[in-house]
């Protein structure tokens, strides 16, 4: 999907005079083509939806529209999450002429996104945009979502995937990657446990983004938290996924794809500062065994995050869009080292955390 201009037929979809606006392409997201498109009177949010990756749109759009109107009535704040429009026809999204889908949302004014947290000011902010989220949904009625994405942090499932990979590469990228195969496969037993108790526990099934990635939160001119966006994975999950994922983007100093590992280590005063922003929020709703859970979270989830790069390094970069040809080999490696330093240092998460529950 080569895409650089929204076809005329989405703005008259949507009833936009395309001639009196200005369109750029957006933000950097691997799956879906985002534009920001400006008129006179307000500013869109146009999607182009990764049909491979979400082929039920039908399904995808009713639970963005669900879980977005939900948050919009039991939230008194402005911008308290995304606002969806509706075609002129009343639908939730609009099929162009190419059999492209697209979706409208209203872009907030001086909104941003950032790929790293610039300060512990910001990474509190993340956190506690995140409590909010979890906080203000936990009560959201989870059967009546449809899973757009069966077992996504399921390990198991993700190790299944990698294995397939394994079999089919190509035998150079099958060498390129050998050093790290090695590395990791030593220590998937024990992640494959964590996984298997989360989904197969008494640990409850929450309402949770599963993509709280630091940008996906929007931020406003003065660095304050706004909401979180990106929803096309909002679904019944576990709350370790949301934190853990959200502490390997925002404990990380470094890019997602740094390619010096050896700079690799995430920083305490990114991670304390986002913890003391976050776990107010959930404080009395986590039960014992969700807070046991939470010093390994970071380490799993950056596990998981690089087990799917290094799978689509295998699989000839099928999935997320790449800027050359081994940068799903980079971003594993840059996942796999910083995976390394959480579990190395997990007795100091634990001790910040505890020191902010008890
Ligand atoms: C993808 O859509 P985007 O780029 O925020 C992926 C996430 C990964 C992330 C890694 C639907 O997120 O699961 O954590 O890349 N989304 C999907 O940056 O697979
Ligand atoms: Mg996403």
């Amino acid at each position: 999907m080569g895409l650089s201009v929204i076809p005329h037929d989405v703005f008259v979809a949507y009833g936009i005079d395309e001639a009196l606006s200005q369109s750029q392409p957006h933000g950097s997201g691997h799956i879906h083509h985002t534009f920001c498109v400006k008129t006179l009177e307000r500013n869109y949010i146009f999607q182009c939806i990764n049909q491979k990756i979400f082929p039920d749109v039908d399904a995808l759009m009713e639970n963005l529209f669900h879980v977005t109107c939900y948050i919009t009535n039991c939230s008194t704040l402005k911008n308290s999450t995304l606002r969806f429009f509706k075609t002129i026809n009343g639908g939730s999204y609009y099929t162009d002429c190419q059999g492209e889908y697209w979706r409208v949302m209203e872009m907030i004014p001086y909104a941003v996104t950032y790929d790293k947290a610039l300060s512990a000011e910001m990474a509190f902010e993340a956190g506690k945009i995140l409590g909010k989220f979890h906080f203000l949904l936990r009560n959201f009625p989870s059967k009546e979502l449809h899973i757009i994405l069966p077992g996504f942090h399921q390990l198991e499932v993700r190790w299944h995937d990698f294995i397939l990979a394994m079999k089919k590469a190509k035998p150079e990228r099958l060498r390129e990657a050998g050093n790290l195969i090695q590395s990791i496969t030593s220590v998937s037993i024990d992640e494959i446990a964590f996984s298997n108790k989360i989904y197969h526990s008494a640990t409850p099934r929450r309402v949770v983004h599963n993509d709280p990635k630091i940008n996906n939160v929007l931020f406003d001119q003065h660095l304050k938290g706004i909401c979180m966006i990106d929803l096309d994975t909002v679904m019944p999950g576990s709350y370790l996924h949301d934190f853990g994922d959200a502490l390997r983007t925002t404990a990380n100093p470094f890019e997602e794809d740094e390619p010096d590992i050896s700079l690799i280590q995430f920083d305490s005063n990114l991670l304390k500062a986002y913890c003391e922003g976050y776990l107010p929020h959930l404080k009395n709703v986590l039960t014992n065994d969700e807070i046991d859970g939470l010093p390994h979270a970071p380490a799993h989830m950056t596990f998981i995050i690089g087990l799917r790069f290094l799978t689509d390094y295998l699989n000839e970069d099928v999935y997320f869009r790449i800027d050359h040809s081994k940068h799903n080999l980079q971003r594993a490696k840059a996942q796999f080292a910083l995976y390394h330093d959480f579990v190395m240092r997990e007795k100091e998460i634990k001790r910040i955390i505890h020191s902010l529950i008890n």
